[in-house]
């Protein structure tokens, strides 16, 4: 059997509650033997090898890719290999490990309706790709950490989160917004895990989320992001922890109380509502001075607001005392 060092972000987010990890090393140890005889129980699996997975459909939206890269977001750094980050992941709903996209074979991009709802001129639903209609996408190429102490940097597709809070049309109450993730326990297996508080929800003040880094991602690598990265709708907000970017979002209610974020539910004494990149605030069960790069292994130093304080630090003036990085 093949042993290898656990490296320090492969005890990862999941491992927030006792039962988690119970559950992982359980995983680890049974091999599969319960998944095996689940496999053989599922109707989609038995159907014949040639039949399509609904999780490889073609992306209808496929035409709109590559879209211009916007050259105002630069890296100081490789863009990772879409080898590396498309098999490191994290989709809870999914797996509590990172090899995420074996465990989405049921999981379909199409129909999906995003709703826009609270304290807004006037609440909508709009399918993907009407909301496609309605912006114009651009290539960024922007870093990604974790707070599990890695990171990578790639070339998301998207528009900036500004443009629907524009068609939003917010009042004047709304200080807030909550990002849900889509529910469905028949595709998600995890969110048959009653333990965990589904579904997957985040939370930006309007200001932070009108911040022209805040960017809602449709693709990625120059082609609808495949499903692991949180297809059709997730969002990229570069300068906090990579749990702040929900996946597979289904729904933005505008609201004047400040959102209570599925960590922050699960552990609040290690995750909060800001979860800004700050080097010198260690979380508690990882330091956050340096990084982890997922591609080639090495460590670099990790900058304050994961170096693009240029673009938001103003949003947290006056702050800066309160202990508000996670
Ligand atoms: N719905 C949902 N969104 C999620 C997560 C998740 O488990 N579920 N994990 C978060 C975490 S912890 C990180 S680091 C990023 C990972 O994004 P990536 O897999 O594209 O690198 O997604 C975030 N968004
Ligand atoms: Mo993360």
């Amino acid at each position: 059997m093949h042993i290898r060092r656990r490296r320090g972000w492969e005890i990862p987010e999941s491992a927030a509650t006792p039962e988690a990890v119970y559950l992982s090393r359980r995983e680890a140890l049974g091999a599969g033997i319960g998944a095996g005889a689940a496999l053989l129980a599922s109707p989609l699996l038995a159907t014949p090898a040639a039949a399509q997975r609904v999780s490889d459909m073609p992306d209808p939206s496929a035409d709109l890719y590559p879209a211009k890269r916007n050259d105002a977001y630069a890296l100081d750094r490789p863009v990772t290999p879409e080898a590396r980050s498309s098999t490191l992941n994290n989709y809870y709903e999914f797996s509590y490990g990172k090899n995420v996209a074996p465990s989405m074979t049921r999981f379909q991009r199409r129909p999906w309706t995003v709703k826009v709802d609270g304290l807004v001129e006037k609440p909508f639903e709009i399918g993907i790709d009407d909301l496609l209609k309605k912006v114009s996408l651009e290539e960024r190429l922007y870093r990604h950490r974790c707070v599990e102490a890695w990171s990578m940097a790639v070339p998301w597709t998207g528009f900036p989160m500004a443009d629907l809070v524009a068609l939003a049309a917010p009042m004047a109450s709304a200080k807030y917004i909550q990002m849900e993730s889509f529910v469905d326990p028949k595709v998600a297996p995890n969110q048959r895990d009653f333990r965990y508080p589904w579904p997957y929800v985040e939370g930006l003040t309007l200001e932070e989320a009108r911040n022209e880094l805040a960017f809602l991602v449709t693709g990625i690598y120059g082609k609808p992001a495949p499903n692991q990265f949180g297809a059709p709708l997730r969002i990229a907000l570069p300068w906090k922890y990579g749990f702040k970017s929900a996946k597979g979002i289904v729904r933005f209610t505008f609201t004047d109380k400040q959102p209570v974020s599925f960590w922050e539910a699960v552990q609040a004494s290690e995750y909060g509502f800001w979860a800004n990149v700050n080097p010198k605030v260690a979380h508690p069960r990882w330091s956050q001075a340096s990084e982890e790069d997922i591609a080639t292994g090495n460590r670099r130093p990790t900058l304050l607001y994961n170096g693009y304080g240029e673009q938001v630090a103003g949003l947290y003036k006056g702050l800066e005392t309160q202990k508000i990085w996670y």
